[in-house]
Order: C-alpha cells, then sequence, then structure tokens
C-alpha cells in the first residue's frame, strides 16, 4: 500500500466481524467475559489491550513503516515509557532545542532516579559523539525541533547509533509519518505526540510510539501495561479518524506555511523566519533530502526583539487563536518563552534562540488569503 492508502486502511483488516461496521466500534468497556479463567477472545482487561486501541496501534505501525505500535495517554506519557527502558546510571544523549514539556520530564523527573541527560545541538553530529561513552544509551532527537525548527540528519544519526549500540528515539511530531520516516532512516523508535497532527482536530490528547524490533516492543508493551499510561477507546477512536485525512491535511499544512514563511521572510518589521522549506534555513538540505515537503510549523522573532511587542501580537490575531499545542485543522499562534517553553530555565532557552520575540505559529488550513491578512494586521 501506498502511503495515502495506509491512513486509511493500513492495519484495519477484520475491524468488526460482529457486524461488519466501516469504523472500529468503540469499545468502552474496561474488561471481557471469560467462559474459564483464561479463556476468552483475546482481550482480558483494557489497560492490557483494548480492540479499538488495537486498531489505531496497527494503524499506527502501517503508517510508520513499522511492525509494532503503541498507543499512550499522552506523548509525555509516551516519552515516559520510553525512558523506563533504561536504568540508574545510563545516559541519554537529547537534542538541546526540545518540547519544555519532554525537558522537565528528563530533568525533574528521570535525572531524580539516576538517569544523566546530556543536552547537544545535533545539527552536528560530532557534538553527538563527542558525548558517547560506555553509559550511553539512548539518543533522543526531535527534528524538526520544537520550536526552532531545526532539522537533525536521522540517517546520520542512525549511523552513530549504530555503531556504538545505542537506541536512537526520533520525536516525530512536528513532521508525522506523511513528511518523514524515521524508522526507514534506521532510528530504532519513533514517538509523536498523537495530540497534534495525528489526531489533527485538537480534540484529544494521545502519545505513540512504533518500533520495528519484536523484544524492544515486547519490552515496551510490558512497561505499557505495568505502568499503566494508556489511551483510551475513545480516544483512540478519534486518533484513527484523524489518521485517515492526515495525508490532505499534511499537504495543505505544508502549503499554507510556505506561503506564511514568504510572507514573513518579506515582512519589514521580521527579523528571522524559522521555517525547513525556506533556502537560507541552515538545514535546509538535510531537510530536502529526509523531509517529503516542510510542514505547517513556522517562527519568527522581530526586529528589536521586545517581549511586549511579543505579547501584543498574540493579542492581536483573529485568524490565529492564541493557544498552547499545534497540528489541529486551525491556526494557532503561541509564545514559547511564556508558554511552551517556560519550564526551560531563561539562560537555557535562549541559547538555542528562544528569545523574548519568537513567537510560534502552527499554520492551519483555512485559506491562505486570510491567514496572511490576520498577520498582516497583527503585526501592524
Ligand atoms: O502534550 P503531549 O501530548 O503530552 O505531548 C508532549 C509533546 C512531545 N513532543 C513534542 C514535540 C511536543 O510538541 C509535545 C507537546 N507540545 C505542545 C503542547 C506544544 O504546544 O508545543
Amino acid at each position: 500500500m501506498q502511503f495515502n492508502t495506509k491512513t486509511i486502511h493500513g492495519g484495519q483488516e477484520n475491524i468488526d466481524p460482529a457486524y461488519g461496521a466501516v469504523m472500529p466500534p468503540i469499545y468502552q468497556t474496561s474488561t471481557y467475559s471469560q467462559t474459564s479463567p483464561g479463556n476468552h477472545k483475546g482481550f482480558e482487561y483494557s489497560r492490557s489491550a483494548n480492540p479499538t486501541r488495537t486498531a489505531l496501534e496497527n494503524s499506527l505501525a502501517s503508517i510508520e513503516n513499522g511492525k509494532y505500535g503503541l498507543a499512550f495517554a499522552s506523548g509525555l506519557a509516551a516519552i515516559d515509557a520510553i525512558i523506563k527502558l533504561l536504568k540508574p546510571g545510563d545516559e541519554v544523549i537529547s537534542t538541546n532545542d526540545l518540547y519544555g514539556g519532554s525537558y522537565r520530564l528528563f530533568t525533574s523527573i528521570f535525572e531524580g532516579l539516576g538517569i544523566k541527560f546530556h543536552f547537544v545541538g545535533m545539527e552536528s553530529t560530532t557534538a553527538v559523539e563527542a558525548k558517547i561513552n560506555k553509559n550511553t544509551k539512548l539518543i533522543w532527537a526531535e527534528t524538526p525541533t520544537n520550536p526552532m525548527m531545526n532539522i537533525i540528519d536521522i540517517e546520520a544519526l542512525a549511523k552513530i547509533a549504530k555503531t556504538n549500540k545505542v537506541l536512537l528515539a526520533v520525536d516525530n511530531t512536528f513532521a508525522t509519518a506523511y513528511l518523514q520516516q524515521p524508522l526507514d532512516l534506521g532510528a530504532d523508535i519513533v514517538m509523536h505526540s498523537a495530540t497534534k497532527y495525528l489526531g489533527g482536530h485538537s480534540d484529544v490528547v494521545m502519545g505513540s510510539v512504533v518500533v520495528n524490533n519484536e523484544e524492544l516492543a515486547n519490552k515496551l508493551y510490558f512497561i505499557q501495561n505495568a505502568s499503566g499510561g494508556i489511551a483510551g477507546p475513545m480516544d483512540s477512536f478519534l486518533v484513527l479518524r484523524g489518521i485517515k485525512t492526515l495525508h490532505l491535511r499534511m499537504q495543505r499544512h505544508s502549503e499554507n506555511g510556505r506561503a506564511v514563511a514568504k510572507f514573513l521572510s518579506e515582512h519589514p518589521k521580521v527579523e528571522k523566519v524559522y521555517w525547513p522549506g525556506l533556502e537560507n534555513h541552515p538545514n535546509h538540505e538535510i531537510a530536502k533530502k529526509q523531509m517529503k515537503d516542510f510542514g505547517g510549523m513556522v517562527s519568527f522573532t522581530t526586529k528589536g526583539n521586545s517581549y511586549e511587542d511579543a505579547i501584543k501580537f498574540t493579542e492581536k490575531v483573529k485568524v490565529f487563536t492564541l493557544a498552547e499545542s499545534l497540528g489541529g485543522v486551525e491556526s494557532l499562534a503561541g509564545h514559547p518563552a511564556s508558554m511552551t517553553h517556560a519550564s526551560i530555565p531563561k539562560e537555557e532557552r535562549e541559547k538555542t534562540g528562544v528569545v523574548d520575540s519568537l513567537i510560534r505559529l502552527s499554520v492551519g488550513i483555512e485559506d491562505e488569503k486570510d491567514l496572511i491578512e490576520d498577520l498582516k494586521q497583527a503585526l501592524a
């Protein structure tokens, strides 16, 4: 199957043997009857498995070109499960520009449990190699990064990971499987905040993990069941429905992202625009190599780097909604320094470019003209 068919049919054989429903029913049940202990129809308790979640997990695996999919209660619950593969004394090399909540989970929870994190700029793979030692077990890469839109060469990182026998996990939230497929590029684990483009309609919070290796999948299934951060059946249904239009939405997000990036690049009040499709983006060549298009996430700064101007802009937009999150059909604007990345100390975030005037746009799938007009009046 091609990708645009997989979003609709991938992993969806024999969805409803009972009545032939085209969409999997929402199995809103915690448990399943057994005729004698252990004698059941494949499901015994919904933390371990639920048919609606299984349908989604099969879809997730299919679109990522992976074998095993797992759905969690949130993106952070998915990351939590991945880091639980590690033991005290183990070390992780992570992107230094990443979602603030991922940084908070690493530094405020897992560092306290004895896991060490090194945060490095991964545009240079030598910086990654320099941190590898005998305790390194995992490389954590987010690409494009949130919110600076840096691009990391997944294939190059995968080679380093294989040579040093460490796992490579890629947070694919911003790109989605439509734009890039990390497992095909050599990553061991691909993770999403499914809250974003996979759900696509800002109506659900969820996380996903897909892998190819059976042993790794079994460890993750064990953690999913033992720790219990699972996705519920109603949410699984919503994300499964979202995935069915992923290819259409991502195509339009990318078209509108291109128009917004071009408009901002030419605006006299704008200092810098961060969108990997721009030819002057420092990692444009790698983006072109590993992504099908460049998506709908665009960040920018204004001249003078004024905190007040950035706040004023976020208050003035009308078609864009000022809100946390991204990846829905509607356009959102955010101020990372005070919102999504407020949990990263100012000193740390400014090193990666998250300055006071930085605005992050999640460009939706509305009409391009209305989006540009809105930005024009808010900047004025
Ligand atoms: O919010 P949750 O579903 O738990 O996912 C966390 C997460 C993980 N990875 C990336 C790249 C993310 O962007 C997020 C969540 N991000 C936002 C809420 C945001 O506005 O950036």
